[in-house]
């Protein structure tokens, strides 16, 4: 494996599976998490993080610097294990996840973690203070873009198409809105609390452009982030195609998942998986 793309993205897909079992340690240790939306938004956060965002972690304020929020914020642990792979803070810290008077809360807080650029945790926040950032970028005559990271059961709350419209109505092309499609929500499949499809039509007919990937293959998405805006002038959505709990056979797709905590045996058997695909 000579070639320099390959090496990058084998590299990608190993810090994925650091990050995974970094999170699942976390979780464990806290006794509090949401591993499903984790596990199936870890490949995002790295193909974001090490492939596509134009960040300094060296200089996490700088004013030029690529936005990402993570609209989804229930999955702060693997964000937090993503900005620590990436520099931001020392690793070593992950293990204070949710301990008295760490900053590594359970929401994140952007007054306390490096690379946190906004508080999130209320769904249906975060996109709204994307399409602000993106549109601040522009009065700032900024090339800066923001990247916003939302639940499909997110796409519930009205808030989010409020933004969708506006984003549009601006001609937000700067702003990347990423769907983490894994079909489930808190308690049960999206399409069976509050149908979401057509999915992709909809945001089309929201005014953007649109594409769908697989939200595990870090090449395709590193290809399709970095080919944003997809179309001058107008938002790009991307929808993610991704399973909850990915990379635990027995987490998959398992709505349970979505906060479930491992027992010791849980815990010990995710692990092995997670060692024995390196
Ligand atoms: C406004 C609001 N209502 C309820 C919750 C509790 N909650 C946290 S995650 C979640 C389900 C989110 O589902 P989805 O957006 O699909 O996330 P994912 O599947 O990626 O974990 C709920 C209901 C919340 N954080 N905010
Ligand atoms: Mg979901």
């Amino acid at each position: 494996m000579s070639d320099p793309a390959e090496v990058q993205m084998a590299e990608m897909r190993e810090r994925a599976r650091t990050i995974r079992a970094r999170d699942l340690r976390m979780v464990f240790g806290a006794g509090l998490g949401h591993i499903g939306g984790e596990f199936s938004a870890i490949d995002i956060l790295v193909t974001l993080y090490f492939a596509v965002l134009r960040i300094d972690p060296a200089d996490p304020t700088a004013p030029d610097r690529d936005r990402f929020v993570l609209s989804k914020g229930h999955s702060a642990a693997a964000l937090y294990a993503t900005l620590a792979e990436a520099g931001f803070f020392p690793t070593a810290e992950l293990d204070a996840f949710m301990a008295p008077m760490s900053r590594l809360n359970g929401h994140p807080d952007r007054n306390k973690v490096p690379g946190v650029e906004t508080n999130t945790g209320p769904l249906g926040h975060g996109l709204p203070v994307a399409v602000g950032m993106a549109l601040a970028a522009r009065l700032d005559g900024s090339g800066r873009r923001t990247f916003a990271l939302t639940g499909d059961g997110e796409l519930q709350e009205g808030s989010m198409w409020e933004a969708a419209m506006a984003a549009a109505q601006f001609g937000l092309d700067n702003l990347v809105a990423i769907v983490d499609r894994n079909g489930l929500q808190q308690g049960d499949f999206t399409e069976r609390t509050m149908r979401l499809e057509p999915l992709a039509d909809k945001w089309r007919a929201f005014g953007w452009a649109v594409r769908e990937v697989d939200g595990h293959d870090i090449g395709a998405m590193t290809a399709l982030l970095r080919g944003v805006p997809f179309e001058p002038g107008r938002p790009s959505c991307v929808i993610a195609h991704t399973h909850k709990g990915q990379g635990i056979s027995f987490a998959r797709d398992r709505v349970e998942w979505h906060h479930h905590v491992p027992t010791a045996d849980e815990f010990a058997r995710a692990l092995a998986e997670l060692e024995a695909s390196a």
